[in-house]
Order: C-alpha cells, then sequence, then structure tokens
C-alpha cells in the first residue's frame, strides 16, 4: 500500500503533534486551515527535551480543490461537525477519518450526517500545550490508542502511524478507553473549572476531594450499568492517579472557561447523563455541573 496523504483538520497542540509525527514518519501530510488563509505552508515547531523540531507543511483552505482520502480531525468536540462539513466536499467516498477528540457521541453523528466516511476513534494522553500557533511543547509522553469498536485487526494505514507516534496501540475494544477517559474528565474537567484550581487541588482540599468522592459515585453506577464494569470498579484509583499525576495541570475545561471560549462539556458530563437518562439513574450532582459550566461560559 502506498503511503496515505493525511490531512489534518484542527491545528491545535495535538493536531500539530500528529500532523508533524505523520509527516516524520513518511506520510504526506497537509494542514486544513480556515477559509482566507494566505499563506501555502505553514511552519510546525514542536520542542521536547530542550529540543526544537521543525517542519514545513503544505497548507490547504476548504476553498481548494483537494481529494481527501485520509483525515485526522483534532478539533475540539464542539467544532467537529461543522469543521467536517466545512470539506465534507473534499471528502472521497469511504475516507478514512480518525477523530481524535474529546468526549463520546460525535462518531455516531458524523456517522448519520455522512454514512459513506470510514470513522475510526481514539484518545490520547500525550501532553502537548500551544506556545504559539503551531508551535508547542510536547510536554509529556503518552499513549495513543486508535480504534473501532470489535475491529480486531487494524486497517493496512495503521502501520504509518505505530512510525508517526511514539506509543500508539490498535484497540479493538475502543469504547471502553473513550468512555474511561471520558469518566475521568466528568469528575475533574468541571470541578476545576468551576472552582478555577489545577488537577492538583481537588485531592489537596477536602471540600473538593469530597465532591470528587461524590462524583465517582455517581459515574461509577452509570459506568457499570452502561456494561463498563472495569472502568467502575477502579474509577477512584483511576481518578485519584490522574489527579496526582496531572497536579500542576490546569484542565481543557478550565483553560476553555477561562479564555471565554465553549467547552466540551456536552461531549463530556452531556454525553454521561445521556447514557444515565437511558438507563433510568439519577445524576444530580453531574447534572448540576452541567448546567453551571452552561451559565457561566456558553
Ligand atoms: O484530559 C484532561 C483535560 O484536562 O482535559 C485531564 C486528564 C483532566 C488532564 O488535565
Amino acid at each position: 500500500m502506498t503511503e496515505p496523504h493525511w490531512h489534518v483538520l484542527g491545528a491545535g497542540a495535538i493536531g500539530s503533534l500528529f500532523a508533524q509525527g505523520l509527516h516524520r514518519s513518511g506520510s504526506a501530510t497537509t494542514l486544513i486551515m480556515r477559509r482566507g488563509t494566505q499563506a501555502r505552508s505553514l511552519a510546525v515547531v514542536v520542542e521536547r527535551d530542550a529540543q526544537r523540531c521543525e517542519d514545513r507543511l503544505p497548507v490547504i483552505t476548504p476553498d481548494d480543490s483537494a481529494l481527501i482520502s485520509h483525515l485526522l480531525v483534532t478539533t475540539k468536540a464542539y467544532d467537529v461537525q461543522s469543521a467536517v462539513a466545512g470539506v465534507a466536499h473534499l471528502l472521497a467516498d469511504h475516507c478514512v477519518v480518525v477523530l481524535l477528540v474529546n468526549g463520546m457521541g460525535l462518531s455516531a453523528q458524523l456517522g448519520e450526517a455522512w454514512p459513506n466516511l470510514n470513522i475510526y476513534c481514539g484518545t490520547t494522553t500525550e501532553g502537548a500545550y500551544n506556545i504559539a500557533a503551531q508551535h508547542i511543547c510536547h510536554a509529556g509522553r503518552g499513549e495513543t490508542r486508535i480504534g473501532r469498536e470489535g475491529q480486531s485487526e487494524p486497517p493496512a494505514w495503521f502501520k504509518h502511524w505505530t512510525r508517526a507516534t511514539s506509543n500508539c496501540v490498535w484497540d479493538s475494544a475502543i469504547n471502553a478507553a473513550l468512555w474511561s477517559k471520558l469518566a475521568v474528565n466528568c469528575i475533574i474537567n468541571p470541578l476545576t473549572a468551576i472552582h478555577g484550581c489545577r488537577n492538583g487541588e481537588l485531592a489537596r482540599r477536602s471540600e473538593l476531594a469530597a465532591q470528587v468522592d461524590i462524583l465517582c459515585d455517581e459515574v461509577t453506577a452509570i459506568s457499570r450499568a452502561a456494561g463498563f464494569a472495569d472502568i467502575a470498579d477502579q474509577l477512584k484509583t483511576t481518578v485519584s492517579a490522574v489527579i496526582a499525576g496531572t497536579a500542576d495541570n490546569r484542565s481543557s475545561m478550565l483553560q476553555d472557561v477561562a479564555a471565554g471560549r465553549h467547552t466540551e462539556i456536552d461531549y463530556i458530563t452531556g454525553y454521561l447523563l445521556q447514557v444515565a437518562e437511558q438507563h433510568g439513574i439519577q445524576a444530580p450532582h453531574n447534572k448540576s455541573l452541567l448546567e453551571r459550566i452552561h451559565n457561566r461560559a456558553q
């Protein structure tokens, strides 16, 4: 198989990181920028371990006449639908789409809107933040899991991903990986956004630790009902480990609220509450956080 040509939609920190990784692994890689972008190429700069790696990648906008066969989407969850709609006229029939975004529910939405897309989902714990546009710090190495529920064999294009990023695995039970991330995000993200605190304070301040506990109980019950018993059993341990491991982080939702941007709450807590409702489970604390974030940020 010839190396696929990847187009990257959403050139934030994670998008820039994976775009450079795919480019360096030998795949043609093009950034999709907003309409009106004049540049035909952009420098992508990744700083890690006191080293600076710079590559110039080609750029297209939705006004160009490219045919996209492999699309990596790394936008914010709330931008996915409109960003894909903006390039839908460029997508090849059965275009491969890898959704590397927070939250859940988006692949079903995209599949409904564009039934011919060949959609895969992913989740990553790579740590990267923006220094400037397309200039990022790769602050922490993590693991990337890509998959499609029930598909045990990875598609041919996946082998390029294992070269593009240091720790990338195929996951035929990707929904559990996505749910596990969602469960953790339901607890850490809204609380840190509402209290304006770094992740570590959720363990240090007793009144916040008590809220973590109550939320964990609700998310545990919903996880169990949704068929994720292992995640439910481990949830408190997992959440404590993530809080400890990311103690100095400002969560993505705190950053969004602080910058006056939309938040991903509808795709995180909102999705959790939909599942809770399907199973007849009450989750008043999660519901109250959803409302507080809506009232503050959106
Ligand atoms: O995923 C995160 C986020 O901020 O969105 C955590 C794990 C909470 C790290 O900050």
